[in-house]
């Protein structure tokens, strides 16, 4: 079985353009089974045995366009050893939301940070990388897929032996404990999966309820444990995971983002 990475990002992150950089001209090209969204595939040009897996570009992991069912399904069953996830550095605080959706899935993950060009043009803004990474808890690497920079430094990192890593985000500590205790009733899942599939069902993800085979036990005290998370918070359990999201990022951001707008809006 060749090793395989799922590359993932956004529209306009530049997915296609660091796809051919990797690859080259050759690529199978046909569609995923079922629905009309083009499937891509091609080797990697410095080691033939990997196979670039295109995933197609979407916002979020959600049941609701086939862009992100197809995507979400390859990312939970797929045969993957690691997942790239390119970017957009210029666009940081929404790609991060699907990276944080990647991580999620409980795959090795590795983010390329494209458009640093543009990003070192904008000049009020600076991401320090190391801080980003460690903030993630996966590696960061800053390319140029247009102009191809810092592309051989990710092909490298792609092939380091053991560099795969993967960690989770650790959300709000009262949706953490609600979802460690959706998590225990999944024992009958592979561990790295159980997250995944706890956030789901905390989430109330339709196509996941379905899925999961529940007793009616399981069922109700899940139930129960939503119904608790929903009166402390005030809100949706849906809506709890899209803040407790957007909290991380915003953690994230201000460890590894530096703005000189926001020096300049505190000396006015
Ligand atoms: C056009 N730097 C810069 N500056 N641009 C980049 C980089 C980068 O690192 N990477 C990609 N782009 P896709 P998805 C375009 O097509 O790969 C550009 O959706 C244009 N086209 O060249 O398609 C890339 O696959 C006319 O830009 O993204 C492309 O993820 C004028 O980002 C765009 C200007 O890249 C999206 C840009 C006719």
């Amino acid at each position: 079985m060749p090793e395989a990475i799922a590359l993932v990002g956004n529209p306009n992150s530049g997915k296609t353009t660091l796809f051919n950089a990797l690859t080259g001209a050759k690529q199978a090209i046909g569609n995923w089974p079922g629905v009309t969204v083009e499937r891509k595939a091609g080797k990697l040009r410095q080691d033939k045995t990997v196979v670039i897996q295109d995933l197609p570009g979407t916002y979020s992991l959600s049941p609701y366009t086939s862009e992100e069912i197809v995507t979400r399904n390859f990312l939970l069953d797929g045969e993957l050893s690691q997942v790239l996830n390119v970017v957009d550095a210029t666009n940081l605080e929404r790609n991060l939301y699907l990276t944080l959706q990647v991580m999620e899935t409980g795959r090795p993950l590795i983010v390329a940070l494209n458009m640093m060009d543009v990003l070192k043009k904008q000049h009020h803004r600076q991401i320090n990388l190391d801080k980003l990474s460690y903030a993630l808890g996966v590696p960061v690497v800053g390319i140029s897929a247009m102009n191809g920079t810092n592309v051989p430094e990710l092909v490298d990192h792609l092939l380091t032996p053991n560099a795969k890593t993967y960690a989770y985000p650790e959300y709000d500590p009262r949706v953490e404990s609600a979802l460690s205790l959706i998590q225990a009733q999944l024992k009958a899942y592979p561990a790295e999966k159980r997250r995944w599939y706890a956030i789901k069902l905390f989430e109330q993800d339709e196509q996941v309820v379905e899925k999961v085979q529940l007793t009616d036990k399981q069922q109700d005290d899940i139930q129960q444990t939503i119904a608790t998370a929903e009166k402390l918070f005030g809100d949706t359990s849906d809506a709890i995971m899209v803040n407790a999201r957007y909290d991380f990022i915003a953690r994230v951001i201000a460890m590894s983002v530096v703005d000189d707008n926001d020096f300049s809006e505190s000396w006015s």
